[in-house]
């Protein structure tokens, strides 16, 4: 038996590392979580004594992953370390740091089961598909199959992981659920597109379904042992193809029939669809509007819906009873300050439940990334500063016109929104100089609408905070 233990900072349960423990310990390997300072994680590496440290880790994570290993090694721990997680699939040049001593190069339960046998039985890395590594100081690369064919295969993640803390167990109040892998849509800011590219898989094939009863016969676990409030489907786009959503809908409804939210595309939706999400249990879906310009949309993020159809999905949910929430960004390339508020007056008039306003971050090898390097409205040595919190939430760091006015408006989207007769003075204002009242009330609004798209009570939503606190600062 070998163990992994995975290290973060981040109180969210992640469905990667989930997927892994539940592979690895289905072959009878050991998998803890430790989340906090790195003092607990020291503690934790005495108590457990893992074989192998994992972090699962996004971009702008990459700074802790980088700081903590770095600290392990210089305390004298000689455990190795592999990063796995978007970035690393994105980056696995990553190896060449020093504290690093493996990758994983995309989806990794069949990779880390392999792995851990090896460690287990004291052999060589070197046929494990998607692991680099290091050996007498030479960098090792494996085959890439960056994806899991036939997830069905797959055991259910392992709920369990997380459930050592009690902030996880002591209120599920979601679970968070994956009915597929990958997305068919082309939006230019998104992964997505260039993963479809890398990893040369054909495009017809990029998209894997799980099926629709072993999507249900895990929900039916998880309601029975742990009682969530809600799913949550954190699938891209949860309905691609109707067949699949009509027969989930029909049996979600006989064997589950508690509420849930899911992400839905305003050209990939009809009302009968619409109905058949409502019937089943659904009481609140997100989509995204992006930005209220058509230029934007479309030419920019390559999001080819109209506004017509934003409106028209809109008024459905409105007349059957489906709560909604949009997704919106601004701060875009080429966009300007009459274009950022168009994505007000949008959301003003569908009137949503709740939204979410992010600053557009321009993720390394996108195609909007690239498109904006070939602009020249970044360069290259700016993707260095995306790790920083200030780069993630509060300052774009595009160079183009209107950009401070944008982002100013960004940060007063609620009350722009909620106060409309007020539209004047907060046009006046963006132009003030960014400070830090701006801030305050941007990280208010977000609060708040994290509050209503989690349905949390205002306790859990202060623990939410506190215990995430850090990563804002
Ligand atoms: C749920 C989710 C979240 C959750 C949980 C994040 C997580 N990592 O699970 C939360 C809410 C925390 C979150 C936050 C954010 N997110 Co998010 N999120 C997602 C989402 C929708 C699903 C992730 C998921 O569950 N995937 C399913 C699992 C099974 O896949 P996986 O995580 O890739 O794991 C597999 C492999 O990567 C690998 N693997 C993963 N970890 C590890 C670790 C080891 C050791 C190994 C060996 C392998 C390995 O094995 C796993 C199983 O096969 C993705 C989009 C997507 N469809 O993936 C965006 C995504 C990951 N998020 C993204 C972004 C941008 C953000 C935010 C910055 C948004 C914002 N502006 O606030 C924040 C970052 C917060 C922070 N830390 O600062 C981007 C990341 C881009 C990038 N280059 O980093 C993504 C890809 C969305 C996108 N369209 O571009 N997010
Ligand atoms: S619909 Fe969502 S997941 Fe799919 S490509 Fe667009 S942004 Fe990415």
């Amino acid at each position: 038996m070998a163990t992994l233990l995975f290290l973060d900072e981040l109180w969210y349960e992640k469905l990667g590392p989930m997927y892994i423990s539940a592979a690895i310990k289905a072959h009878g390997h050991k998998c803890i979580i430790s989340i906090g300072r790195f003092d607990d994680f020291r503690r934790d590496i005495e108590v457990f004594r893992p074989d192998l440290i994992g972090f699962s880790a996004m971009t702008m994570e990459m700074n802790f992953v980088r700081k903590t290993s770095s600290r392990l090694k210089r305390s004298g721990i000689k455990t190795p370390i592999i990063v796995g997680g978007i970035h690393a699939t994105f980056f696995p040049e990553i190896i060449e740091d020093e504290n690093i001593d493996l990758v994983c190069v995309g989806e990794a339960e069949t990779s880390m089961t392999i792995l851990l046998d090896k460690i287990d039985k004291k052999e060589s890395f070197w046929d494990v598909p998607n692991i680099w590594f290091k050996e007498n100081g030479k960098i090792v690369k494996n085959q890439i199959n960056y994806f899991e064919q036939n997830l069905d295969n797959l055991p259910f993640p392992d709920r369990e992981l997380y459930r050592r803390y009690k902030y996880f167990r002591k209120n599920i109040y979601f679970a968070p659920v994956m009915t597929k892998r990958g997305c068919p849509f082309e939006c230019s800011y998104c992964f997505n597109v260039s993963l479809k590219e890398i990893s040369n898989w054909p495009k017809k094939h990029y998209v894997r379904y799980r099926s629709v009863d072993n999507v249900i016969a895990e929900l039916e676990i998880i309601k029975k042992k742990y009682h969530p409030k809600y799913f949550l489907f954190q699938d891209g786009t949860f309905v691609i193809n109707d067949e699949w959503t009509f027969d989930f809908c029909r049996k979600y409804k006989e064997k589950i029939s508690i509420p849930f939210t899911c992400h839905i595309r305003p050209e990939r939706i009809s009302e009968n669809l619409i109905i058949a999400l409502k019937t089943a249990g659904c009481d609140l879906v997100k989509f995204g509007i992006e930005s209220g310009s058509q230029r934007i949309r479309s030419d920019i993020l390559n999001r080819k819906v109209k506004d017509d159809q934003i409106i028209r999905m809109a008024n459905w949910l409105r007349k059957n009873g489906i709560k909604f929430y949009t997704f919106n960004m601004m701060g875009l390339p080429t966009e300007t300050f009459v274009e950022a508020w168009r994505t007000i007056e949008l959301n003003r008039k569908i009137k949503p439940y709740a939204y979410a306003f992010d600053l557009y971050i321009p993720y390394p090898k996108t195609k909007l990334a690239n498109f904006s390097l070939e602009k020249k409205i970044i360069k290259e040595e700016d993707f260095n500063k995306l790790h920083l919190p200030k780069y993630n939430m509060y300052q774009s760091i595009l160079r183009q016109a209107e950009i401070d006015r944008v982002v100013n408006l960004l940060k007063l989207y609620w009350p722009s929104i909620k106060f409309s007769f007020l539209s004047n003075f907060w046009k006046e204002i963006t132009k003030l100089p960014p400070n830090f009242l701006f801030d305050f009330i941007y990280n208010f609004s977000i609060a708040w609408q994290h509050r209503k798209d989690c349905r949390l009570s205002i306790f859990r939503l202060i623990a939410v905070i506190i215990k995430n606190f850090k990563i804002f600062k």
